[in-house]
């Protein structure tokens, strides 16, 4: 529920808003005034918590140690997501011996400033350790779903949503599963991953995750629809589906956005924005930025909304500029343009 404002404040709002006309001579004191600038919030995470969702970064440990970059993080986002430091080749290099240190200085960092974390990525078929490259069949099966085991379960109670299969899809209009050494091992590989994940964590949401599924219309998403409506029916536990998000001029936010998180939502699993980031400057970037939010917020389900980085410079993609902050930390046009997206969103 979003929090209750006073009625004065609500009042000046919407005088402001020029919804209401001022009314009588309070209308035009300084009293106002400061009302209704208080009535934004003062943070991304503030505003989303006010309709019970959530904001989070992708945040890369190496960069904690970089005060502007701290904090804007600890004062602006609710969620952490270590962009890598989960993955396979950061968690597990050889076999059966698992490096948990870079993740745990970010979850560390995340829990001292009163943080959850999504856990990202359990199983993605690029970024593999060559152990794991050279294995196949039975041995392959089983060394997967022992890292899912290990890492999910050393993390219970600490990651509250895991990606616990990422982009298992392939691109163009076929539908199809991507050819990996994983989906080589049997087409159930999937829910194989997500049964082990529950066992080891029953706390965690299990989300699938991917990217290009944004667009209601593309084969790419109405084949994950096809997969998680199968799930559910048949018990598999998956919990959530994390749609990245990542657009450019070529992807832009579809128009049918809402009507994807929508579908999904009504298979009975949350959905979460887990990677968005939008190419860009300016007001057509805000506007865009706008829309995507937007989109979240029309759907109650919608429970949370993740920037892949900080500022522009921490992006995987920084000549696109595609984030909510410059290089020098400064709030964009495309940050404000969120705060009031999130502040005059609807309640779930
Ligand atoms: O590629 C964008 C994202 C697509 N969806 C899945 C995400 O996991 C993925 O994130 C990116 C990270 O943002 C990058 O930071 O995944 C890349 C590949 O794992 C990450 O790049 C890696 C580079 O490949 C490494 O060379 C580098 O050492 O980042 C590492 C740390 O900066």
């Amino acid at each position: 529920m979003r929090k209750p404002l006073s009625t004065s404040l609500i009042t000046a709002a919407l005088v402001a808003a020029g919804v209401l006309l001022p009314v009588g001579p309070a209308a035009a004191t300084p009293t106002d005034t400061l009302a209704t600038d208080t009535l934004a919030s003062a943070t991304l995470a503030s505003a989303a918590e006010r309709s019970g969702r959530y904001f989070g970064a992708g945040v890369q440990g190496y960069k904690l140690a970089d005060p502007v970059y701290t904090g804007i993080l600890d004062r602006e986002f609710a969620v952490v997501t270590p962009e890598n430091e989960m993955k396979l080749d950061a968690t597990e290099p050889q076999q059966g011996r698992f490096t948990f240190g870079p993740a745990d200085r970010i979850v560390d960092h995340a829990v001292r400033q009163g943080k959850r974390v999504r856990g990202h990525t359990l199983l993605w078929h690029p970024g593999q350790p060559s152990w794991l490259v050279n294995l196949q069949g039975a041995a392959l099966r089983q060394a997967m779903l022992n890292h899912v085991t290990q890492v999910a379960a050393y993390y219970r109670g600490r990651v509250f949503a895991w990606d616990v299969v990422n982009e298992a899809f392939a691109d163009g209009t076929s539908g199809a599963r991507r050819d990996s050494n994983f989906q080589r091992t049997g087409d159930d590989w999937i829910e194989a991953a997500f049964r082990a994940a529950r066992a080891a964590d029953p706390g965690a949401k299990l989300c699938y995750n991917d990217y290009n599924i944004e667009n209601w219309a593309h084969a790419k998403t109405q084949a994950v629809h096809r997969m998680v409506r199968d799930f559910r029916a048949r018990g598999v536990p998956i919990d959530c589906v994390g749609l990245q998000s990542h657009f450019t001029a070529n992807h832009p936010v579809p128009a049918d956005f809402a009507t994807t998180i929508r579908n999904f939502a009504a298979l009975g699993v949350d959905v979460q924005l887990t990677e968005l980031d939008i190419e860009g400057s300016g007001a057509t970037q805000a506007e865009n930025y706008r829309r995507a939010v937007t989109a979240c917020l029309a759907v109650s389900r919608c429970t949370g909304i993740t920037v892949w980085g900080i500022r522009d410079s921490d992006s995987w993609r920084a000549s696109g500029t595609p984030l909510l902050f410059d290089s020098t930390g400064a709030k964009k046009p495309a940050y404000t343009a969120v705060l009031n997206a999130l502040d005059g969103g609807p309640c779930p």
